[in-house]
C-alpha cells in the first residue's frame, strides 16, 4: 500500500463552528488506513467569494493510504454527518472539508482538483498550513512560506 501526506481544509460559517470543525477532525482521526494526524491552531477569517458571519478554519494533515477519490468520498460523508447543504456555490457553510494537497499529485478529475486550485491564494488556507509544514510545497506554485507574502493583505487572524 502507497501512503501519502494529506493535507485538508476545514472551514464553517453557520452554527457552533468550533464544535463541529473539532468533531470533524476527530473523524479525520478515525479514518481507516490514515495515522500521524496533526491539526493547525484555528483561525477566524472574513468569507472569501462567500457570504455570511466569519469562518473558523484550520488544516489538517495526516498519512493515508485511502487514495485521493477514497478520501475525497470520506470528507464528503463528514461533511453531509454535520447537515451541509449545496444550495449554490460558496453559500454559507456547516462544514467544507477540502482535499488541498496529496503527497506531491498534480489530479484533475471531472469529481477532484489537487492542489485545491485556490488554495495558493487564499490567507484562510496559507496561514494554518504555514503553521503546520512551514516546508509544505504546492505543486505548480511553490513553497507555502514563500506564498504568504502574497497574501498579506487578506483579513485572517488567530481565534485562540
Ligand atoms: N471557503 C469558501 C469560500 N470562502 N472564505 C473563508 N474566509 N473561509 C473559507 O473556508 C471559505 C471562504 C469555499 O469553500
Ligand atoms: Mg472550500
Ligand atoms: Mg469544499
Amino acid at each position: 500500500m502507497i501512503e501519502a501526506r494529506a493535507c485538508v481544509g476545514l472551514g464553517a460559517n453557520l452554527g457552533d463552528t468550533r464544535a463541529v470543525l473539532e468533531a470533524a477532525y476527530a473523524q479525520l482521526q478515525q479514518l481507516p488506513g490514515s495515522r500521524r494526524h496533526r491539526c493547525s491552531p484555528w483561525f477566524s477569517s472574513a468569507p472569501v467569494d462567500s457570504s455570511g458571519p466569519d469562518y473558523l478554519n484550520a488544516v489538517a494533515c495526516f498519512d493515508t493510504t485511502l487514495s485521493p477519490h477514497a478520501l475525497l468520498e470520506a470528507l464528503q460523508a463528514i461533511e453531509r454527518s454535520h447537515g451541509r447543504e449545496r444550495p449554490y456555490r460558496n453559500a454559507p457553510r456547516t462544514l467544507d472539508l477540502d482535499l488541498l494537497l496529496y503527497g506531491d499529485q498534480q489530479i484533475e478529475t471531472t469529481a477532484l482538483a489537487v492542489p485545491h486550485p485556490r488554495m495558493h491564494e487564499r490567507a484562510f488556507v496559507l496561514l494554518p498550513l504555514v503553521a503546520l509544514l512551514p516546508d509544505a510545497v504546492i505543486p505548480g506554485r511553490g513553497t507555502v512560506s514563500t506564498l504568504m507574502a502574497t497574501v498579506a493583505g487578506q483579513s485572517v487572524w488567530r481565534a485562540d
